[in-house]
């Protein structure tokens, strides 16, 4: 039997709150034509107390598929104990059969799958929860037997610190482990471990450029496919600038604008500015995008850690003094643009005394 796996559709994501619904219809309508059954690991909605306009949405879209659906909640829209989740509440209006804890099966013409669905926990409590969760589980012996989660893992993020690991989900008796909560769209353990990703951008990162779809499981053949699905386009893209100017800048941004709705006219725009703008011109000055779809990521004159460590041996071998040194600095900054104070007489007047300092600024003879 074939098996479709979507994950973080994200219904009513505010920023692209149209294509969470158009997309996540793409993928299941695409996914009700080609597969026996779905798989929906978690991030159902993008918040855990959605608007009544999202909620009728996502049963408006789950109610056009006609093959079974399993699915667990994802972090977006865990609540404490004893509280209703959104997705519990899909499960209710019987959009499709929630697990948290336990398994389900699935007969298809006396094929037999076992899906054992975990919803999101806190990452610290993750290992022990599935442990927990797994001592009342007995693995059908005439199925394929499938773990559903929504966690981060250890191996697939940077400073991971008590996440569920794949060395352990390896050892757990199941043929095929499904993961939500990452957006990309990864497999791991020689297929055995997938994740499908997300329908809809969220994060706007440059790995959210790739294509957005789902994974067509075939369960005989133990193979796995990506669908791509039709969703808005999303360009990132990088700009380096050396002590430019701001018009130099504005061209450079704005024809790389134009450059990319040329490409594709809805598309979603990331840029990322970075290297340095002309001596006292700060980021915030580039502020001229005004468009609900173009972001400008400034990092322009972004000082690195490594840049002021650098800066700190500099004042260290050339023994100066930290006044000396702040005059320095504000005269080279200051230099034939403002002729309001001489950097030097200010710290002297500083030092002196507030009333010395005010005094000294509203005379004219500096
Ligand atoms: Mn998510």
């Amino acid at each position: 039997m074939k098996l479709a796996i979507i994950s973080d559709t994200h219904f009513g994501y505010a920023r692209f709150e149209e294509d969470s619904y158009i997309q996540a219809e793409n993928a299941f309508l695409d996914a009700d034509k080609k597969a026996d059954l779905i798989i929906y690991a978690g991030d159902v909605f993008d918040t855990k107390t959605p608007k009544l306009e999202t909620l009728n949405r996502a049963v408006e879209i789950l109610k056009k598929v006609k093959k079974p659906i399993f699915a667990i909640h994802g972090n977006h829209e865990r609540r404490s104990k004893g509280m209703v989740n959104p997705a519990q509440l899909l499960a209710t209006m019987g959009a499709f059969r929630y697990l948290h804890g336990e398994a389900a099966e699935f007969d298809n013409l006396g094929e037999k799958v076992q899906i054992f669905g975990l919803g999101n926990v806190p990452e610290e409590l993750a290992s022990i929860a599935l442990k927990k969760a797994l001592e009342n589980f007995k693995p059908n012996p005439n199925a394929l037997k499938i773990l559903v989660l929504h966690q981060s893992i250890k191996e697939l993020i940077p400073n991971a610190e008590n996440e569920i690991s794949l060395e352990e989900l390896e050892t757990l008796p199941f043929d095929l482990i499904i993961n939500g909560h990452i957006h990309g769209k990864l497999t791991k353990l020689g297929g055995r471990f997938i994740i499908p990703g997300s329908t809809v951008v969220t994060q706007l990162k440059k790995d959210e450029t790739a294509p957005r779809g789902y994974v067509l499981y075939d369960t005989k053949a133990k193979t796995h496919e990506f669908v791509e699905i039709t969703c808005r386009k999303f360009f990132y893209e990088e700009l380096e600038f050396k002590d430019a100017g701001i018009e130099e800048i504005k061209k450079i941004v704005e024809e790389k604008i134009k450059e990319l709705k040329k490409l594709d006219n809805s598309a979603i725009i990331r840029i990322k500015i970075k290297g340095t703008a002309r001596e006292g011109l700060t980021s915030s000055d580039i502020t001229f995008v005004n468009r609900d779809d173009v972001y400008l990521d400034n990092h322009l004159n972004a000082t690195t850690l490594k840049d002021k460590l650098e800066r700190i041996k500099r004042i260290k071998d050339q023994k100066i003094s930290v006044k000396e040194l702040a005059i320095k600095e504000l005269e080279e900054k200051i230099k034939d643009k403002i002729k309001l104070f001489s950097p030097r007489d200010l710290f002297d007047k500083l030092v002196i005394g507030t009333d010395e300092t005010l005094e000294y600024l509203k005379s004219e003879n500096k």
